[in-house]
């Protein structure tokens, strides 16, 4: 067991300290443990008129697994009951404007909505503890909608009259507060005696700066109900690798490799080093096209074999689903289809035997650094602003600052426009012979460009021509050592057809 292992589990427990948790390492162990386990989340879609209508027995094959001959296997062990619009197309994260984005009225409508999904799902967990199938109660999560600050006219809470605006932390903090209180209410009230609400999920799937102090007092209006903070972030999404910080306790990260491949199979190795850098979990995604689609299915498998392979499945895990897709799979008649139920039974289990036609997953890494790096900025080298183009970049230098894991889809690189440059000074003349760059990389694009450097900048030399091919992620060049004070990238192309070249890190040796 590695150390950063180890350091994840201690970080878990003393999160999980308050509650009496159990932490499954040990995934032969059956579900007699009497405390509760958090090891697989399924996330279940209710609210919409798009959803399915969950009864008592459609839950059964999400909580057990039987084999044909009475030899059963323990299914999820957490449910994270989820829903992002209302059944007339109003956004709980992500609308465009006021008509579509939901409102109190709505927040109230979906504070009411999980009642009878969990109702359900207790009898169902009832059932099979009478039958001595199985023994634990389910952990539960409910999802928080976002509240979004373009609401200026939200509406008002209940018991006190007073329009809520969500331009105001204040206002966005008093509605999360509203709506965590009365699922707690709900919980105290109803007494599910099969299930444990063991906290709350954030809905945003990435959280943007102006939201970051409501997400962290959140976090802290969940804790002191001694309750657990959850979040499922995309695979562009900002501030991942802050989860702690923002007041997390569990983050899975979404690799989004299976709805249309994106990023290739090198994104699943991408992935692995990601979430052991931030130190978080994964989400296992499928959906009906598991069933209708090869190419969606052999994407479903590389999951397994990438959460075999990096050890993922050594922590907790959520599972997207789609609807019911899971439902799906455990009704099939077609045995192709009813196999991959089996398999998801006994991946949970830890039995599952990883395809072996199925191609090795390529291991990102981070390729070894040697001597001094002249352009990182604590050597004194500076960004210069460029003379031509122009520079969308929040900060220049995030490219020369050695940070080669915080960045997402619009934050955390240099940029530049196409035609333009991203130029740098040395605080000396240097002798140099290399270049490494980290060009964006989460997701399939590629750039073409050029690298000259200069003593007076004024006459340029080039010492690396990429202004043919396709240039991925990073990138090492040699070259006869020479003396520079600057050094600029001439960006030429960007396959996704942005005119824009975005530059993670940029090391000169
Ligand atoms: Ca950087």
């Amino acid at each position: 067991m590695s150390k950063k292992f180890l350091l994840f589990l201690l970080i878990e427990f003393s999160i999980l300290a308050p509650i009496n948790y159990v932490w499954a390492f040990d995934k032969t162990k059956d579900a007699s443990c009497s405390s509760q386990k958090l090891k697989n989340i399924c996330l279940i879609y209710n609210g919409s008129t798009l959803r399915r209508k969950w009864n008592v027995n459609d839950f059964i094959p999400y909580l057990i697994y039987e084999d044909g001959e009475k030899n059963y296997i323990s299914l999820f062990d957490t449910f994270l009951l989820i829903e992002y619009q209302t059944s007339d197309g109003k956004f709980f994260w992500g609308g465009n404007n006021d008509e579509n984005t939901a409102n109190m009225k709505d927040w109230e409508w979906l504070s009411n909505i999980w009642e009878s999904c969990l109702k359900h799902l207790n009898e169902a967990v009832k059932k099979l503890h009478q039958k001595g199938i199985l023994k634990n109660a389910i952990g539960i999560i409910i999802t928080i909608p976002e509240p979004d600050v373009k609401i200026q006219n939200f509406g008002s809470i209940p018991e006190d009259g007073i329009n809520l605006n969500f331009n105001k932390e204040m206002d966005r903090i008093s509605a999360v507060r509203w709506y965590v209180e009365k699922i707690v209410a709900h919980f105290t009230s109803a007494n599910y005696d099969h299930l444990n609400l063991l906290g709350f999920y954030w809905l945003g799937e990435s959280i943007p700066q102006e939201m970051e102090d409501t997400v962290k007092d959140t976090a802290k209006l969940i804790h002191q109900k001694n309750l657990l903070f959850f979040w499922i972030p995309y695979f562009t999404a900002d501030n991942v690798w802050r989860w702690h910080d923002l007041g997390f306790d569990y983050v899975f990260y979404q690799p989004n490799y299976f709805f249309r491949g994106e990023g290739g199979i090198e994104r699943l190795g991408l992935t692995a080093y990601r979430i052991e850098k931030f130190n978080c979990g994964v989400e296992i995604e499928l959906d009906d096209r598991v069933m209708t689609s090869e190419n969606h299915r052999v994407r479903f498998l590389q999951y397994l074999q990438s959460a075999v392979y990096f050890g993922w499945d050594k922590k907790p895990m959520a599972w997207y689903q789609s609807n019911d897709t899971i439902f799906k799979l455990y009704r099939n008649d077609n045995e192709k289809h009813k196999n991959l139920y089996r398999d998801i039974a006994h991946f949970i289990r830890g039995t599952y035997q990883t395809l072996s036609n199925l191609p090795p997953i390529p291991e990102y890494k981070i390729p070894p650094r040697a001597g001094k790096n002249w352009a990182h900025r604590d050597n004194g080298t500076k960004v210069i602003e460029p003379s031509s183009g122009f520079c969308l970049s929040q900060n220049p230098e995030w490219a020369i600052d050695g940070d080669v894991d915080s960045y997402s889809g619009t934050s955390g690189f240099a940029c530049c426009g196409i035609p333009g440059e991203i130029k740098i000074k040395f605080a000396n003349n240097v002798v140099v012979s290399r270049v490494q760059m980290l060009l964006f990389n989460l997701d399939n694009r590629y750039y073409q460009y050029c690298v000259e450097i200069s003593e007076d900048d004024q006459k340029w030399k080039t010492v690396v021509d990429k202004s043919q091919g396709e240039h991925r992620g990073w990138q090492i060049d040699t070259f006869p050592s020479q003396s520079a004070r600057y050094l600029r990238i001439i960006p030429l192309f960007n396959s996704t057809g942005q005119h824009l070249f975005q530059l993670v890190e940029l090391e000169v040796y």
